[in-house]
């Protein structure tokens, strides 16, 4: 007969963490989020951590190189889809290692026999009062001067009038040399009380400029998540089918960490793409998804660096309703986490394990952490933001932006989904949908860490590791949910369009 789990499966919501003793040493301020994401021996420390237990989901709708900047600026990770061309992700990965914070490659040029009016329609057009004057009008072409809203007077200036006439020429800019480190290229640009340093190579193309703001934000970022070299640290998801040709590709192109990405990890295409990465690469490697305790031991017998849990809890993800598998996120969790404990006083090797979809409060991610996870997986929260790759429409009054599965027909991404069959998606196993739109990432971000901080104080802990030591949740009844939200009380109109 089949076996049959003595315990329904739980969500998030079903559970709430109780306070313990907040010491007077315990302020938000003194909580550090930093966490492993590969496993280690006892009493070592972890090859990679993460500022913030924060990664985003490997989905075209949510990762591309803009999202994995930004969230590794704020210190998480991003997994770059694996669902294109392996030419393609190689692209995005090696421009998030490329990128050089505080470097930006110049989004306003012209040549110096473009005109004044060529300059204004630039400026309406993109914004910056700030425009490279290059042999070629490109950002890289040789540099012939700068111009900015300080080189002329709309009012007196006639349109036509030619750039050569009135841009800062080369010779009277101030520019530093290719190589410069950021604090460097700052240093001259307070020397010489400037808003903007071009940065050229030997033969005088431009290559950066480096505004002064610019580095203040960076400044403004402790926690931002570099490699050795300072460049963003990357992730990157692959399938169990072509990883022979993908991996080293993405490996020649910088990548930090791979995760082997399909809805269900507890199969033998999982073991085998581990066993080949792991005896042909010296790269770190995630696997999943699996909900059980079978399914962690599984992939962390077969090599897995961290791994993924979750099936069916994702915002776009039927495949509960689909395929009927799958467990409650908060079930899983507390299963594969018991299992780790386990493991980890067996063979003294932690596996860190990233919770993966569902969810939707910032609390979810606390409960999530208590409950073992070392950090988590999102697509729809990270899908709101300005730098998700996806569009912003307008919906009545409201600004949404589109998120679809990968296990939709519009991912195309069949190898996710991949039983051994033949190829092709056979039925979808995601939605194709909206978010309200929520702004930027950094703004939001901020305002879930404070969350998560100051629940931790309440908890006592200052640390993940102690939160997972010494969180105490309860299940909650079905009444008391209601008792948890607002009730019983006429809602003001401003209150219920809040958050
Ligand atoms: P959420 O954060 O709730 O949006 O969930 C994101 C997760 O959902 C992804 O990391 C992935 O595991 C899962 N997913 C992505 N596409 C699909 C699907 O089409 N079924 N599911």
């Amino acid at each position: 007969v089949a076996f049959y789990y003595s315990e329904p499966s739980r969500t998030f919501n079903e559970f709430l963490l109780i306070p313990n003793l907040t010491e007077k040493n315990c302020t938000p301020k003194d909580v550090d989020l930093k966490t492993p994401i590969s496993k280690f021996k006892k009493g070592e420390q972890p090859d990679l951590s993460l500022n913030i237990p924060f990664s985003s989901a490997v989905m075209q709708s949510v990762s591309d190189s803009t999202m994995a900047i930004a969230l590794a600026r704020c210190g998480g990770i991003s997994f770059i889809y694996g669902s294109q061309s392996v030419a393609d992700q190689a692209a995005m990965v090696r421009k998030v290692k490329e990128y050089k914070a505080g470097f930006v490659v110049s989004r306003s040029n012209l040549t110096p026999q473009h005109t004044l009016k060529d300059v204004l329609d630039l400026r309406k057009k993109t914004g910056h009062s700030t425009v490279a004057i290059t042999d070629n009008g490109t950002p890289n072409g040789k540099l012939f001067g700068i111009v900015t809203s300080r080189d002329y007077r709309v009012s007196r200036d006639s349109l036509d009038k030619k750039i050569s006439e009135f841009m800062t020429p080369f010779s009277s800019l101030v520019y530093g040399k290719s190589g410069i480190t950021l604090s460097e290229a700052n240093d001259i640009i307070w020397e010489h009380k400037l808003n903007c340093l071009p940065i050229v190579d030997g033969a005088t193309n431009l290559q950066y400029l480096v505004f002064r703001k610019d580095y203040d934000a960076h400044k403004g970022n402790p926690s931002a998540l570099l490699d050795d070299n300072k460049s963003y640290i990357v992730g990157a998801g692959i399938n169990t089918r072509d990883y022979k040709e993908r991996v080293p590709a993405l490996i020649n192109a910088g990548v930090d960490v791979l995760v082997i990405d399909a809805s269900d990890g507890y199969t033998e295409w999982q073991s085998e793409t581990l066993k080949y990465v792991k005896s042909n690469f010296d790269v770190k490697i995630g696997a999943g998804n699996i909900v059980d305790r079978e399914g962690f031991l599984y992939l962390v017998e077969s090599g897995a660096d961290f791994v993924k849990v979750g099936i069916g809890g994702g915002s776009i993800c039927i495949t509960r309703e689909q395929k009927g598998i799958g467990r409650g996120q908060a079930s899983a969790l507390i299963e594969v986490n018991e299992a780790r404990e386990k493991y980890f006083q067996e063979t003294g090797i932690y596996i860190p394990i990233c919770s993966d979809g569902g969810i939707v409060h910032d609390y979810h991610i606390t409960l999530a952490l208590a409950m073992g996870a070392d950090f988590v997986m999102m697509g729809r929260y990270f899908a709101r933001f300005d730098e998700s790759p996806t569009k912003k429409l307008k919906i009545g009054n409201n600004f949404v932006k589109e998120i679809w599965g990968e296990g939709s027909n519009r991912a195309r991404n069949w190898q996710r989904y991949d039983t051994g069959g033949k190829e092709g998606l056979v039925f979808e196993e995601g939605v194709d949908s909206y978010v309200p739109y929520a702004g930027s990432l950094k703004e939001n971000l901020d305002k879930s860490i404070g969350k998560i901080k100051s629940t931790m104080t309440n908890c006592g802990a200052r640390s993940i590791e102690d939160l997972q030591k010494n969180a105490r949740i309860t299940l909650v009844s079905a009444t008391s949910l209601v008792e948890g939200g607002a009730h019983d009380v006429i809602m003001k109109e401003s209150s219920l369009s809040g958050e």
